[in-house]
């Protein structure tokens, strides 16, 4: 955007002026902040439109996902429209500080997780790559929950983020469409089978937009975010009908809770009904939306896969394989079988965990109760594809048994999803082999064209331009500025990797980073920590497959070492922890309490010369990993072999320089390849080995107990009172591994853990030999970005030309060329020129 700083002050002037009525000067950072994003609101607004109108005409996408976390927006609006630069310059010239400015907004934390942060991470590479591509998710009144902790315990407070209201929404009442549920259905026959639904409850979903801004081009995408609210029309309550009015009260709240927060508590069948209610409500009215647009642009619904791709992020949007039958045959007269054709070939579907627990079922009561009409179809879906079953193997019922959409009283969503999709991926390649080979093989086998690949990537503008500026510029004055839209010109700093003078400004860079976290750390906790320690991060959610406990164990086997040997030789550390813990889930929030124990334990030791510090840091969330990210040394990547699909925390870490430690699992292998096994530590089982041990047995922790001192020696000072908060708090910790069969294998890879983290320690005190790792990881992670990730999901799966040629991803060892752009190497000369210069690893 074209805009000049004196320009720019005057229109923020005139805007602090119009809004708050006082002079700058008297204003707070909040009312300072709400000027901002107001200006760049109406900015937004004139692009968005015209946008809008040049993407009439192309293949729209939808991205359907019940989590969307996005983080702050402002900065990055900035970044995208070009005026970062100018905005920070003018700020300064006006005495204000920016920073201080944009802490003011509100984290939207729409999601818990992954899965949450890679649709947002994919909103922003579609529209950098100016792919027509849109987000579909839920207005949750209440984000995911703030985390508090309150003597090392943690406490859910609700994330009131809507409280001063969210400025870069749109709300389209005049868009708004009706859901409904429960109620009764009756076929009648009239020439064609038609079903009547009658006394259902009506919901009005209403649509609020949140635009998305493409780096340095004329996209604005959008993001719908849904809010149920209740139909003016059902609305009765007058002072002399008191049961109408209760009534009427009551299913305001009904209405108003579908909406209120994500992943109500499912431990009652009431929970249940909200989320399935969640389900449908996100997919019955993003489709709605779909198909009107589809009218208004006048299309004829018979060519809906030509002109539109609806990708389902995990199973939670599955329903919409049988709502868009629905939609199809139902509204609008189509026969089952053209609406079938058209509905495999307009969804595509993303797998994103193999844990068992979170791969969804409903009780078909339940479902048959809410979703009457809803449930007819997936039945007949369902019969339909056992009846194809049992053409492919008649007479093996055990094996339509195990494939079927409903079987033994529930509905898998898995295999509905996959049924009534034209694609099936996971999100890195030992992810998606896992999927083939074992969780889903019977569908690879019936189905093997559907099954993909599709490795994550993260946005480095978010992730490296927003975070870590200084490190942003460092990288453009080395490999030029267009590193930015062809992120694979980092592979350009390889021939830097060893050279002094850029190694050292890169180790300024991180130093600052640490002072600047260590003081807000000490604010936060009152922990002082020092900036000439390894910072050594672990954020991510709270899970016992993410073995956050395994790096507890090693600091505790650490300090007991110190405690023995208080002259040891050791390079003094920061442990780091960031992450919440699911609500219900017992053991992630005791892992908390105990992390916590053990930081405030080892703090206070003054016996240990400030050697090992560990701080727990509350709330984590996408702000948060932003100002770690540019600090961190070293990177905790070390779940259980096999359970991570991919992890993205490991991208956004190399992009800054990190190093990781980690175990063999999701992309970790992909980062090994890329940046070469010397730059990365690794360790412990690999993911065939504990998917042995999972189907086999073979492994009894007492035996590692019995027969490794380091770690009888830890789980023992889990209760014998070694810690504070007494000797049965952590007895639940002990006994998951010692008399629940430790499964996710903690102990069995403790002693490799323990030596790569010697080994860790023995390259980072050759500071030359770790900035040139460091170097080399940044080098490699522009592989990584999403907009190469986005590139191939738009070229394989959703078949979309997209505007601008697709754009180069290469790496090393690997050319990603595309048939239809023509992505080639040989598009980009001057990095193939550097390429064949530079020596890898
Ligand atoms: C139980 C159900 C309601 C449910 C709730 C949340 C099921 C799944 C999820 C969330 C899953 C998730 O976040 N998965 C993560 O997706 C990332 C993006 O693909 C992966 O990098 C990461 O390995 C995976 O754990």
């Amino acid at each position: 955007m074209n805009i000049d700083k004196e320009e720019f002050q005057r229109q923020y002037l005139d805007k602090v002026a119009k809004l708050h009525g006082k002079p700058l000067e008297e204003t707070s950072d909040g009312e300072r902040y709400q000027a901002l994003s107001s200006l760049i609101r109406d900015y937004i607004g004139q692009r968005w439109l015209l946008s809008r109108r040049r993407q009439r005409q192309g293949k729209q996408v939808y991205y359907l996902s019940i989590e969307f976390l996005l983080g702050r927006l402002t900065d990055m609006y900035l970044i995208n429209l070009g005026l970062r630069d100018t905005v920070a310059a003018a700020f300064f010239d006006l005495g204000v500080d920016l920073a201080a400015i944009l802490e003011s907004e509100e984290d939207p934390g729409l999601g818990n997780g992954g899965l949450g942060r890679l649709a947002a991470c994919y909103l922003d590479s579609m529209a950098a790559e100016s792919l027509p591509g849109h987000g579909c998710g839920l207005r949750y009144r209440y984000g995911f929950f703030e985390q508090d902790f309150v003597n090392g315990r943690q406490i859910e407070v609700p994330d009131d983020w809507l409280k001063t209201g969210f400025i870069y929404e749109f709300r389209r009442s005049d868009e708004a469409v009706e859901i409904r549920f429960g109620g009764t259905v009756t076929p009648e026959l009239n020439g064609k089978l038609r079903y009547r639904h009658e006394n259902y409850e009506s919901v009005l979903a209403v649509p609020y937009d949140v635009p998305v801004v493409g780096h340095l081009n004329d996209t604005v995408n959008t993001l719908r975010l849904w809010s149920a609210e209740p139909h003016r029309t059902d609305f009765v309550c007058s002072a002399t009908n008191r049961n109408d009015c209760l009534k009427t009260i009551e299913y305001k709240n009904d209405v108003e809770a579908i909406t209120s927060v994500l992943y109500p508590d499912d431990s009652t069948r009431d929970g249940r009904v909200l989320r399935l209610k969640q389900h449908y409500f996100l997919t019955s009215a993003s489709l709605q939306a779909i198909l009107a647009d589809l009218a208004r642009r006048d299309i004829p619904l018979t060519r809906l896969s030509d002109h539109v791709a609806v990708h389902i992020n995990d199973t939670h949007p599955a329903l919409a394989v049988p709502e868009l039958m629905r939609l199809l045959i139902d509204e609008h007269g189509m026969g089952w079988d053209e609406a079938w054709s058209l509905t495999v070939a307009t969804i595509s579907y993303t797998n994103h965990t193999i844990m068992p627990e979170a791969l969804e079922t409903w009780p078909v009561d339940l479902f048959q109760a809410l979703l009457p009409r809803i449930f007819v179809i997936v039945n007949e879906i369902n019969e339909r594809f056992c009846r194809e079953l049992w053409q492919r193997y008649p007479g093996d019922w055990d094996h339509i048994r195990a494939m079927a959409v409903i079987a033994d009283g529930t509905i898998r969503m898995a295999h509905l999803a996959i049924a009534g999709s034209h694609s099936v991926n996971g999100v890195a390649q030992l992810h998606t082999r896992i999927l083939k080979e074992r969780v889903m093989s019977d569908f690879h086998q019936f189905y093997p064209d559907k099954f993909n690949n599709k490795t994550n990537g993260v946005t480095h503008r978010r992730f490296l331009i927003k975070a870590n500026p200084q490190l942003a510029a460092l990288l453009g004055e080395t490999v030029g500025e267009q590193w930015v839209q062809y992120p694979c010109d980092l592979l350009g700093l390889l021939p830097h990797a060893a050279d002094p003078a850029f190694q050292d400004k890169l180790a300024a860079i991180r130093r600052w980073h640490k002072s600047k976290l260590a003081a807000q750390i000490l604010d936060a906790t009152g922990v002082r920590i020092d900036p000439d320690s390894i910072f050594d991060t672990h954020v991510k959610r709270i899970h016992g497959y993410k073995r956050q406990t395994l790096n507890a164990f090693h600091i505790m086997h650490l300090y007991n070492r110190l405690k023995a040997d208080p002259g040891m030789d050791l390079t003094p550390r920061t442990f780091i922890f960031g992450g919440k813990a699911a609500p219900a889930y017992r053991l992630a929030k005791l892992t908390i309490r105990f992390i916590n124990a053990l930081a405030d334990k080892i703090n206070r030791d003054k016996t240990i010369n400030d050697k090992i510090k560990v701080v727990f840091l509350e709330n984590y969330n996408v702000s948060l990993l932003e100002k770690l990210l540019p600090a961190t040394d070293v990177s905790e990547q070390i779940p259980t072999a096999s359970r991570e699909a991919c992890g993205t925390g490991n991208m956004k870490f190399i992009m800054n320089g990190s190093v990781i430690i980690g175990t063999l699992d999701g992309g970790n292998i992909e980062i090994r390849n890329a940046v070469g096994e010397d730059n990365i530590i690794t360790f412990g089982l690999t993911a065939d080995e504990v998917l042995n041990i999972y189907e086999r047995g073979g492994y009894n922790p007492w035996d590692i107990y019995c027969g490794d001192e380091r770690v009888k020696t830890v789980l023992d000072q889990l209760v014998n009172g070694f810690l504070p908060g007494g000797p049965d708090e952590y007895r639940p910790i002990f006994d998951s591994f010692l008399h629940h069969g430790d499964h996710f294998l903690v102990l069995k890879d403790f002693a490799a853990y323990v030596d790569a983290q010697k080994e860790l320690e023995r390259r980072y005190r050759d500071r030359r030999h770790w900035l040139s790792m460091s170097v080399r990881n940044i080098a490699h992670s522009g592989k990584f970005s999403g907009d190469r990730t986005f590139t191939e999901y738009a070229v394989d799966i959703w078949r979309l030309r997209p505007e601008a040629p697709v754009r180069c991803y290469c790496s090393a060892d690997e050319d990603f060329a595309r048939a239809e752009g023509g992505c080639t190497l040989s598009r980009r000369p001057a990095l193939q020129a550097t390429l064949s210069n530079a020596t890898y690893n």
